[in-house]
């Protein structure tokens, strides 16, 4: 019987498996596919804004003109589709989801957010993943605007989970003490979703 493990037995046999690619996962290389439930969404930033709310001492609102004058940042990485195809070596730009919590007071036993995008898709994500450097809301893709199917003008990005957690054309944060499953999330999928762990789908 031959015994084989992960990251060893491609060995000798030419090819090594990209150590960037979690578990289940392939390289799509140049493409990007486009994965998206509801109908697209189409809105113009002068009437777009971003909200947090739920367990904050007071609701907040930024209009993109407030966005766009924070200080932005850059995500350089790899992104991961629950459907098995990761995309290495991309890079986003956007401000730091920290940047943006950083600016509300968060209730004493914020635990959760509900993300919500203008079309009404939802995720859940821990606080914890959403902070820490994790976490960005994006415009630009490879220095040109983000593509209204990949969720431009504006999507949250959270790369270290799989893809479905980063919702396109993002709009409202709910912060809550307690954890509300998003659309995927009562659809079956994984909870949190991390690709390292294979969370595809609930149970996993
Ligand atoms: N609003 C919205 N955001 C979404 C989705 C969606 O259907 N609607 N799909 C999610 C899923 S399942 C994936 S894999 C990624 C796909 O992003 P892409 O189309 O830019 O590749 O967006 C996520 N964010
Ligand atoms: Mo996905």
């Amino acid at each position: 019987m031959a015994i084989v493990t992960r990251g060893f037995g491609g060995r000798g046999r030419g090819k090594e498996r990209d150590p960037r690619l979690p578990p289940g996962q392939y390289d799509v290389g140049k493409d990007w596919p486009v994965l998206t439930a509801e109908v697209g969404a189409r809105f113009t930033l002068d009437r777009w804004n971003f909200t947090v709310d739920g367990l904050v001492d007071q609701t907040r609102v930024w209009s993109w003109q407030d966005i766009k004058a924070l200080p932005s940042s850059r995500y350089e990485g790899d992104i991961h589709c629950v459907t098995t195809w990761s995309k290495l070596a991309t890079n986003f730009t956007g401000v730091s989801v920290d940047l943006l919590l950083d600016q509300v007071k968060l209730g004493a036993d914020a635990a959760f957010v509900l993300a919500t995008s203008t079309t009404g898709y939802t995720t859940n994500l821990p606080l914890e993943d959403l902070r820490g450097g994790k976490a960005w809301l994006v415009w630009e893709h490879e220095g040109k605007p983000l593509s209204a199917e990949h969720g431009g003008p504006i999507r949250l990005l959270v790369p270290h989970l799989y893809f479905w957690k980063s919702a396109k054309w993002i709009t409202k944060f709910t912060v809550l003490n307690y954890d509300e499953p998003g659309f995927w999330e009562r659809n079956g999928y994984h909870d949190r979703g991390d690709p390292w762990k294979e969370q595809r789908y609930r149970g996993d």
